[in-house]
C-alpha cells in the first residue's frame, strides 16, 4: 500500500482531517499522488492498486460517502479509459482527480452564494459541531457586509464546535458557544439553525454529527428553520438499494479516558435527521426540498449510480 494512502486513513481515522469535505478531498489527492509514483507496470495490476487504496480509504470511516463517490469516480475514469499505457492512465487519474476538486469548489462556493441569502441583517444562527460548507456560507454573509451572531454547540465528544466558534471569531462574527444539552434553551433565540451533512439518503433523509437530530428535534419544536448546508454527492447511492447508512462507532475513550471497568459505553459518530425536519438543503442547485433529491441526483450526477 503506497504510504500516501497509509498516511491520509491514519489522519482521517484519528480526526486529524475531519469533515465529510476535507476527508473527501484528502483522500482523492492520496490516490493521486499514489498513482503518480505507482511501479505497476500495466493497467491490470494498475487498476489493482487503486481497488485496493479504495478499501483502506472507505474503512477509515464508514459514514462517508462523499469521500466513497470521489474514489469511485476516479476509478471508474481509468477502468473506462482504452488507455493501456500506466503514464495515460495516470495523466487520467490526475485529470479527472483535478476535475473532482475543482467541481467541489465550485459547490461549495454555489452553496455559498445560495445559503447566505438566508442570513439576514440582525439574525442569529445556530450549527452544530464543524462543517466547513456552513462556516464558508456564514462567512459569505459576513463578507456581504451583515451582521449576524452565530451560536455553536461544544459538539461532544471532541468538541468539534470549537474549531466552529474559532472559525467564526475570526471572521469577526459575534459567536457564542453552548454545551450540546443547551440547545433547546437558546433555540427560540435563533432565527435558523444550519448544519453541514456527511450523508444524504435516497429518502432525503440526512446523516450529520451526534445529536444533529436533536437540534432539528428542538428546531422543529420552537418552529425555528433547519437547514442542511451539503454538496449533493454527500448522496448514498446505496440507500436507494435499500441499504441503511452505515453509522460509524467510534472509540469510548473519546468520551472517558479512564471510565470504570464494567461501564458500557456507546459512541456513536452521527445520526440521522429525517426529511420532515429539514427546511430545505442548500445545495449547488439551491435550496432543494429533501424529496427532491434523488430525481436531481439522477439528472446531475447520474454516474453515482453506476460505479457502485
Ligand atoms: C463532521 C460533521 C460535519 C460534516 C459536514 O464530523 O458532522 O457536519 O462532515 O462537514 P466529524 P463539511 O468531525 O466527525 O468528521 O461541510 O466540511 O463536509
Amino acid at each position: 500500500m503506497h504510504e500516501s494512502v497509509l498516511n491520509a486513513t491514519e489522519r482521517i481515522k484519528r480526526l486529524e482531517i475531519r469533515g465529510a469535505r476535507n476527508v473527501a478531498i484528502a483522500a482523492i489527492k492520496a490516490v493521486e499522488k499514489a498513482s503518480r509514483e505507482s511501479k505497476a507496470k500495466r493497467k491490470e495490476a494498475f487498476l489493482k492498486e487503486l481497488s485496493e487504496s479504495k478499501s483502506v480509504l472507505f474503512a477509515s470511516r464508514e459514514t462517508e460517502p462523499l469521500m466513497r463517490n470521489a474514489v469511485r469516480y476516479v476509478i471508474n475514469a481509468v477502468e473506462s479509459s482504452d488507455e493501456e499505457a500506466i503514464s495515460e492512465l495516470v495523466t487520467v487519474v490526475s485529470q479527472v482527480s483535478s476535475q473532482f476538486l475543482e467541481r467541489l469548489e465550485m459547490s461549495k462556493e454555489k452553496i455559498a452564494a445560495v445559503g447566505s441569502k438566508r442570513v439576514s441583517n440582525g439574525s442569529k444562527v445556530l450549527t452544530h459541531c464543524h462543517s466547513s460548507t456552513v462556516t464558508n456560507m456564514l462567512r459569505k454573509a459576513k463578507d456581504e457586509g451583515k451582521s449576524f451572531e452565530v451560536v455553536c454547540t461544544e459538539s461532544r465528544p471532541v468538541f468539534q464546535g470549537r474549531i466552529t466558534a474559532k472559525e467564526m471569531l475570526d471572521a469577526g462574527i459575534e459567536t457564542t458557544l453552548i454545551v450540546d444539552s443547551a440547545v433547546r434553551y437558546f433555540v427560540n433565540d435563533v432565527d435558523l439553525v444550519v448544519v453541514g451533512a456527511d450523508a444524504i439518503t435516497s429518502e432525503g433523509n440526512v446523516i450529520n454529527k451526534i445529536g444533529t437530530s436533536m437540534v432539528a428535534l428542538a428546531a422543529k419544536e420552537a418552529r425555528t428553520p433547519f437547514y442542511v448546508a451539503a454538496e449533493l454527492l454527500k448522496f448514498d447511492p446505496l440507500t436507494i438499494h435499500g441499504d441503511y447508512e452505515t453509522i460509524e462507532e467510534r472509540s469510548p475513550q473519546e468520551i472517558w479516558e479512564d471510565a470504570p471497568s464494567g461501564l458500557n459505553i456507546r459512541n456513536p459518530a452521527f445520526d440521522v435527521t429525517r426529511r420532515e425536519f429539514i427546511h430545505g438543503i442548500i445545495c449547488e442547485e439551491g435550496i432543494i426540498s429533501p424529496h427532491a433529491i434523488s430525481e436531481l441526483i439522477h439528472r446531475k450526477y447520474p454516474w453515482v449510480f453506476d460505479v457502485i
